[in-house]
């Protein structure tokens, strides 16, 4: 490991997006998102689950308020689901807990996504509102530090009994997330204080030390959040508590496998099996370090190992960098869906077996693609690789973005690669499959976390150091380096590939800047001023040499039209082509291609014919692809289900490709990722 390629994330404070696409985006976000995100955290959309999570918050801080009355008697506690409903829905009773032990995470994803849009845009009457949430939430905290409503009002005796489930730790990573974004975008630091009280009762909790607890959270995000807590505060405790839970993980005896024989015992149920195997599914079979393979619930996953690159980067250690670049290949090369989506199988929300990507059963959740570009961030951070970057943008551009409605006002939480709408409604496998998206969710993960990545869209584009800036996205932007050297950025990325840099300074700067070399482009052309010259490594272009006011750098990434085929061990894809172009991965929807989307097939000898063409969905513009191609005719009705072998007749056809990312914004229909050539 090269400590001097280390690079950090640009502070999106000095970054203005500039670029159509991603403001369009960050705008719909602002404008539609956050505000109605509030109204669901609330439960005020009508016709979509409730979710509790407001309600929740404020019934702890009422619960607090009494207890500090004289005379106060703790109420009686009861049940504890994973998930707890109100008997009567339109009655809940205003002092219990309702919703997922994990519904707190929806409110700090929420405040992360509005610290971010609040540093792109400021906004009083949104920043008003956050603060008054925030005082709801500081009143919920218990006099301890500990702060996690489901406990707080289902009694605290419970706490930390069942971290392998019970999602404490994840809240409070989430806590530490939306708290430092806050006090990044306006200085405020209520909410920070709040989460360092929270970190600190973890951190007397938990730890190498006698007597405190040797667990370690069920689901992963405590520990990069952690991380990020002690880069901002430089309080060694929560590097030292982050490093500790990634140790823990896996190591003998196995603390999940303790924490079931001891509910085991109380509940007077046989122990289980000294056999760490089935904790695979929190990546808590084995020490991290010892990791080959990415298994287990996909998001878990994709956290674990943003957090194991955080250790790397931070304690400088090879052999975590060594399990995440395992991990990290492994997914590549065996787990990773075209469109830039991850978990196979709806089976634990999770990875599936080596190649096995089926298109219609797909999880490929929407937050697990963005713990992918989260591990990708980071694993750039530590090495500046064009293959990490190509990896982020695939996942940021596909199926993050599918994962919302151009309109912002639906959600998928799965997002599968072909989709038959009659038989996600017939067949009970394709349960999780929705062919439209949803206004909300019960377990409303996705939503918030589109709008927390998409927002601090900057920060993925661009990292730099104290002699470099990287361009890893190109995002049309004007941003200011931290050495004060100011970069304007014009990119017409993702639909055409030119680019430029031009440099602002008052003196002359010496740096270097880098630019990515996208795996899609075969022949990228880059030019510097003055004859400057690049050196090219890992797929980067580096210009190092002193800039001077208006100097540019031009690109041209020429996009082909692609057809990509998948290894042959993945048996779906078979004799199957997708189509791309740049960073954009297309679909054939139902809407352009009528129905039977199987019966069309790409005339893969046809490729130059392809017509690239502007289109628009839903206000949005965008490239529409046209191929030359052929439809399978179809026999009479009640023709004989079986009959000799004969070639298929086929009928020459045009196909429509629109990108992936906007499939199902125009009403219910077939969709296809994978055309038959
Ligand atoms: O468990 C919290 C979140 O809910 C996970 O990240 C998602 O996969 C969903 O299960
Ligand atoms: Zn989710």
């Amino acid at each position: 490991m090269d400590k001097n390629n280390f690079s950090r994330p640009i502070d999106i404070k000095r970054v203005k997006v500039t670029d159509p696409f991603w403001q369009k985006v960050q705008e719909t976000v602002r404008r539609e998102v956050i505000p109605y995100q509030w109204e669901a955290l609330n439960d005020r959309v009508e016709g979509a689950e409730p979710s509790f999570c407001m309600h929740n918050f404020r019934a702890a801080a009422r619960l607090n308020e009494r207890r500090a009355r004289p005379g106060f008697a703790e109420p009686q506690y009861t049940f504890r689901g994973f998930q707890t409903l109100p008997e009567d829905k339109d009655n809940p009773d205003p002092d219990r807990f309702y919703g997922f032990v994990f519904q707190d995470s929806d409110f700090y994803k929420w405040v992360e996504a509005a610290a971010y849009s609040l540093q792109n845009h400021p906004d009083p009457e949104l920043e008003a509102n956050v603060d008054g949430a925030i005082d709801i939430i500081c009143a919920a905290q218990h006099e301890s530090g500990y702060l996690d409503t489901y406990y707080i009002l289902n009694g605290m005796d419970g706490a930390f009994t069942n971290l392998k489930d019970h999602h404490e730790l994840y809240c409070m990573g989430h806590l530490i997330e939306s708290a430092v974004a806050y006090y990044q975008a306006t200085g405020k630091d209520k909410l920070l204080n709040a989460a360092k009280r929270y970190a600190d009762y973890i951190d007397q909790c938990f730890g190498p030390e006698e007597g405190k607890c040797k667990g370690y959270p069920g689901h992963e995000i405590a520990e990069m959040a952690l991380f990020r807590l002690y880069e901002l505060t430089h309080e060694e405790k929560y590097l030292n508590l982050g490093n500790f839970f990634l140790d823990q993980r896996g190591a003998e005896p196995n603390y999940f496998l303790l924490e079931e024989k001891r509910r085991a015992i109380d509940e007077g149920r046989h122990e289980p099996e000294n056999d760490p195997s089935p904790y695979a599914y929190y990546q808590a079979h084995k020490l991290v370090r010892e990791q080959e393979e990415a298994v287990g619930h996909a998001v878990r996953a994709g956290y674990l190992y943003s957090g194991m690159a955080d250790a790397a980067r931070l304690t400088w250690d090879e052999s975590m960098l060594g399990a995440c670049e395992r991990l990290w290949e492994d997914i590549i090369k065996k787990k990773l869906y075209i469109t830039g989506g991850i978990g196979g199988t709806a089976v634990g929300e999770a990875f599936s077996y080596p190649y096995d990507l089926p298109n219609d059963t797909a999880y490929s959740e929407s937050c697990a693609a963005i713990s992918l570009a989260f591990f990708a961030r980071r694993m750039l951070e530590i090495s500046p690789k064009a293959e990490y970057a190509d990896v982020m943008e695939l996942a940021m551009y596909n199926t993050v973005l599918s994962g919302m409605a151009l309109d912002g006002r639906s959600f998928f939480y799965v997002n599968p690669l072909e989709v038959n709408p009659a038989a996600c409604k017939t067949d009970k496998r394709l349960e999780h499959v929705k062919p439209v998206r949803q206004k909300w969710f019960g377990c409303a993960c996705c939503p918030p976390n589109i709008a927390r990545i998409t927002t601090s869209a900057a920060a993925y584009a661009f990292t730099e150091r104290e002699d470099a800036v990287f361009i890893h996205l190109y995002m049309g932007a004007q941003l200011t380096a931290s050495n004060g050297m100011k970069l304007t950025l014009e990119s017409s990325v993702p639909w055409e590939g030119e680019a430029a840099v031009t440099v602002h300074t008052d003196e002359p700067v010496s740096c270097t800047l880098a630019f990515r070399l996208p795996g899609w482009c075969k022949k990228p052309a880059v030019a510097g001023p003055g004859g400057m010259v690049p050196d090219e490594r890992d797929g980067y272009a580096y210009f190092t040499g002193i800039w001077r006011d208006g100097d540019k750098v031009e690109l041209s990434f020429p996009m082909d039209v692609r057809l990509s085929a998948a290894d042959p061990r993945v048996r779906e894809d078979m004799g199957r082509a997708a189509v791309t172009r740049g960073p954009i991965c297309y679909c054939l929807e139902q809407a352009d291609n009528g129905e039977n989307l199987h019966l069309l097939r790409v005339d893969a000898g046809a490729l130059d014919k392809a017509v690239v063409s502007e289109t628009e969905i839903c206000g949005h513009k965008m490239r529409a692809l046209e191929l030359e191609g052929f439809r399978t005719e179809l026999p009479p009705e009640g023709a004989p289900l079986y009959s000799d072998y004969a070639p298929l007749k086929e009928s020459p056809a045009k196909l429509t490709l629109v990108p992936y990312y906007a499939w199902a914004n125009r009403g219910e229909g077939e969709m296809s990722v994978w055309v038959r050539v």
